[in-house]
């Protein structure tokens, strides 16, 4: 199973992220945009996981002790073709650190690249002419999110449709 960490949005946050999504599509000519309900911040991303070890990969969870804390997503930026929305503050760089730390002392594989904290929009974004990524960010409607908990997810595919399902929360 493959499977990552992540906080997620509730449905008045993912209005405000759509209407974000809503005005890149209309700055760009294709892109593979997120969906609605994929919508996330990645803190750690494990790949495929034996389910045998998935025990162990929620016990690593719950043993992350956190209070909850506030943090500010805004301000668009690009790495190659994906389009992201930053996610400022220092505090969810801590939690991925806990996180993390309580993964390694299980034992537990994780995609070792620094954490950068952002949230996926677009991946194969292609602008519009005369248009890019400074355009968008101009536009862009930021909002602040208390973050009161992370969930464990698994990526699937079903027809061809990336589809997370959420299998672990861990509340504050
Ligand atoms: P992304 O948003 O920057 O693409 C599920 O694939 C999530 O894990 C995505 O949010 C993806 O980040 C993130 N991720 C981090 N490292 C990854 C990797 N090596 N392969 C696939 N996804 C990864």
């Amino acid at each position: 199973m493959r499977l990552f960490f992540a906080v997620g949005f509730s449905e008045a946050e993912k209005n405000v992220i759509s209407e974000n999504v809503a005005s890149l599509k209309k700055m760009c000519v294709r892109g593979n945009f997120t969906r609605r309900e994929n919508l996330h911040i990645t803190l750690a991303f494990l790949g495929e996981v034996d389910r045998a070890s998935l025990k162990s990969v929620i016990e690593a969870a719950a043993r992350v002790d956190f209070s909850p804390f506030d943090i500010a997503v805004g301000g668009a930026g690009k790495f190659g073709n994906v389009v992201w929305l930053g996610v400022g503050g220092d505090e969810i760089k801590r939690l991925a650190g806990h996180l993390r730390a309580s993964l390694d002392k299980n034992g537990i594989y994780y995609d070792r690249k620094p954490f950068s904290p952002h949230l996926t929009l677009c991946r194969e974004a292609e602008f519009q002419p005369g248009c890019d990524a400074e355009n968008f960010n101009a536009a862009v409607r930021s909002f602040d999110k208390r973050v009161v908990s992370f969930d464990l997810m698994e990526s699937t595919r079903i027809d061809g449709r990336l589809v997370y399902k959420k299998l672990y929360t861990r509340k504050f």
